[in-house]
């Protein structure tokens, strides 16, 4: 029999005394995000059970989860006390001893509170981290010294450089917890604090232990690693001097040193823009108009059309989430190449230690091949990942239409095409949908889903969940010419195209932008995604060969057979051996005969201006899709720039960049490029216009 005190309640937690053990449980849904109520209540639990002689105090959480972190919403704002170290540090130097029992996720600053007290406990499958760094900022409340005097150095610079959490189970074997829990979590975690009463634990703080000496080649090993990465966030590097401090420092010194660090990078724009996208990512998880109150359809069993690279890896993304997938060609002998490119992106994944061979081999399993469209009758969703011509889709889903059940989701994985004349090939318009990947699709994160003007509601719901479930970030679009991420494209490829012709060289425009942080230069991407798709898609717009300034270079390149890298020729030139691209002058040539060819007088372009010129673009063309409605938040552009783009994360994405430089300053600038190259598409659109004279921060102001 126990005796139970009554329960009272503190704030955002519970407190009882249970055979003389202070029980607290903190209740801060939906992840116990440590908000400044949550750190009041654990110092009122600490001073209760103090006062009321308790032999321990238990610290756990109510619902799916232990503290997930400090509340991000917070940040930036006016910080309540008692502040986080206050408490960590109440924490480790109580009179009683205070275990911690920890589920779900263990993170942030949850983990920090859990490393000041003195035993922890996990249920196993618990995830445990300091994912901070990826939020551009580092553990401010003593995680930088606490972590390496339990785990080790090299351990903990892992854990907090990569910001990779690990489980209860590798947790209890690196020393970071006592004990795993099963079953009941607070009857578990209760019956260890009874036996740690029993066997009369005392208080032991984290903080006197010592950091075992680590290999000497650590931290300079760390440091190169973080100079080749080229990242310009402050965090990473201030990591490392934080754990090589802990080894030689006090734990009083390492918090001080760390605590400044942490505020500075918490007000660092790195840092801000990762916070916006933290947000902006799970906002675009919840399209306007499709409430909770819309059921998702059950999706089971996949179908891909279309064994070529979009097809084959669209069915890997599935057949990897767990579904069975049948994958569709129309001849056998495509069908077994499509399934050995398959087999072959796996083994790379086992070859990489990116996936386990079991996980690999059942994955591939699961996918089915079949020349006979008819087998597909059963399918909950189709993919269609054909040659991208509206007659080869048109074609596709007629028959899809005639064979899929009825509510079978049809999708399309088209970049270009129009959905709503897709969608009218069918019977029914409200099932079909666009499934927009990105090359290569088992690995790029983003997804757009394209909405027709007559996708049904719990179609989009669907597609949202399914993409959560295959690990991708889904942002939902309209129909429109590239949607939003290729439409965007254009217009920054048309500014390198024209930054070449008014005076700039391939490699002057690549390196300008590269330094500023995209991952890649337009012209290298270009040459990379073969020049020959631009030069179809001018065609098939009516747009004649060589007939304007911005594609007369890449027209004549093609027409010379020098289709981008796979021919080794393209804007630039290629090794043949080893495939370094090189500057050639023979295209430097001709890019200068066509400035003569349009009459324009070249001239010398500063990287300032290169980098405006493109990411201004990006600007104007994203605030015209919101103000046509094909986005449904600026924040959905950011998404789907820095997850499909290659735009630095650190920069948050180019709407948040316009914002971060200010509305009135990228107006100005916007203006001053339309009186520079008279050029219409320089004509600042409304919303900015309106937004600049508001005085806005942002360009939510419809
Ligand atoms: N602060 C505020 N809100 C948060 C939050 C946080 N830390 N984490 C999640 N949310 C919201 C999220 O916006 C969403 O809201 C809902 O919770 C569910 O999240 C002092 C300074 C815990 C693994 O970085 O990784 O501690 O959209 O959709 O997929 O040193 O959330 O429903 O309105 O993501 O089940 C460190 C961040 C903070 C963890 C759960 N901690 N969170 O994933 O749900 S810094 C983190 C996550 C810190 C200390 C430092 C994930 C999750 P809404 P969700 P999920």
């Amino acid at each position: 029999m126990s005796a139970a005190n009554p329960s009272i309640s503190l704030e955002s937690a519970s407190y009882q005394i249970i055979d003389g053990i202070a029980v607290t449980a903190i209740n801060n849904p939906p992840i116990n995000a440590i908000s400044a109520a949550v750190r009041r209540s654990l110092l009122a639990a600490l001073k209760k059970a103090e006062e009321d002689g308790a032999s321990l105090l238990m610290i756990y959480c109510e619902g799916n989860t232990y503290i997930a972190g400090a509340d991000i919403s917070e940040f930036g704002k006016p910080q309540d006390f008692p502040q986080l170290p206050d408490v960590v540090a109440a924490i480790e130097n109580a009179t009683i001893p205070v275990m911690v029992a920890m589920h779900g996720n263990a993170l942030g600053g949850g983990l920090e509170i859990a490393m000041a007290g003195h035993y922890r406990s996990a249920l196993s499958g618990t995830k445990l981290g300091l994912p901070e760094v990826k939020l551009g900022i580092l553990p401010g409340s003593g995680g930088t010294q606490r972590l390496p005097r339990l785990v080790g150095a090299e351990k903990a610079l892992a854990m907090i450089l990569e910001g990779k959490s690990i489980s209860g189970e590798e947790a209890l074997q690196a020393g970071l917890i006592d004990r795993t829990l099963d079953g009941d979590l607070r009857e578990s975690a209760l019956s260890y604090a009874r036996e740690l009463v029993q066997a009369n634990a005392s208080t032991r703080r984290t903080g006197q232990l010592s950091v075992e000496n680590p290999a000497p080649e650590l931290f300079a090993a760390a440091r190169a690693k973080q100079e080749k990465s080229r990242s310009q966030l402050l965090a990473p590097n201030y990591i490392i001097d934080l754990i090589e401090a802990a080894t030689c420092s006090s734990i009083e010194l390492g918090q001080k040193l760390e605590r400044e660090r942490f505020v500075e990078c918490r007000a660092s724009s790195g840092s801000q823009s990762l916070r916006h996208l933290f947000f902006a990512e799970r906002t675009a998880a919840k399209p306007k108009g499709i409430g909770n109150d819309i059921p998702p359809r059950s999706i089971d069993r996949v179908a891909v059309i279309g064994a070529g690279t979009m097809g084959g890896g669209i069915a890997m993304c599935f057949a990897t989430a767990g579904y069975a997938v049948t994958l569709v060609e129309l001849s056998s002998d495509n069908l077994q190449r499509g399934l050995g490119v398959i087999q072959g992106n796996y083994q790379k994944a086992v070859d990489r230690g990116i996936t386990q061979k079991t996980i690999a081999e059942e994955a591939f399993r699961r996918i089915t091949g079949t020349t006979d469209i008819g087998n597909i009758s059963d399918a909950d969703l189709v993919v269609e990942a054909t040659f991208e011509s509206m007659d080869v889709k048109s074609d596709v889903f007629a028959k899809l239409d005639a064979i899929c059940k009825p509510g079978a989701i049809l999708a399309t994985n088209t970049s270009y095409l129009d959905i709503n004349e897709i969608a009218s090939m069918t019977s029914r318009p409200q099932d079909v949908v666009g499934a927009h990947f990105f090359s290569p699709a088992h690995i790029m994160k983003l997804l757009e889903v394209v909405r027709s003007d007559k996708t049904a509601p719990d179609v989009i719901k669907t597609l949202m969940q399914v993409a959560k479930r295959i690990g991708k970030i889904p942002v939902t679009v309209g129909v429109c010419y590239g949607f939003v991420g290729n439409r965007m494209l254009q217009k920054y490829a048309r500014q390198a195209q024209l930054l070449l012709i008014e005076g700039a060289t391939p490699a002057q425009v690549d390196n300008a932008i590269k330094s500023w942080g995209m991952a890649m230069g337009p012209l290298s991407v270009a040459d990379l995604a073969g020049l020959d798709i631009g030069y179809f898609s001018r065609r098939n717009q009516g747009i004649e060969v060589g007939s304007q300034p911005e594609c007369s270079v890449p027209d004549e390149l093609v027409d010379e057979k020098r289709l981008g890298r796979k021919t080794l020729a393209g804007f630039y030139g290629y090794d043949a051996v080893s495939g370094t691209q090189f500057e050639d002058d023979y295209v430097v040539e001709k890019i200068k005969s066509h400035s003569n060819r349009w009459g324009i007088t070249r001239r010398a372009i500063s990287d300032e201006e290169i980098v405006d010129r493109l990411i201004l673009a990006l600007v104007i063309e994203g605030i015209k899709i919101l103000e046509e409605g094909v986005a449904d938040r600026s924040s959905d552009i950011d998404v789907v720039y820095v997850n499909g783009y290659g735009f630095p994360r650190w920069r948050g994405g180019p709407m948040f960049y316009a914002e971060t430089i200010g509305l009135e300053t990228a107006l100005q600038r916007i203006r001053q490029f339309q009186q520079q190259t008279l050029d219409d598409f320089w004509e600042p659109p409304t919303l900015l216009i309106k937004a600049a004279e508001q005085g806005s921060a942002t360009l939510a102001i419809r």
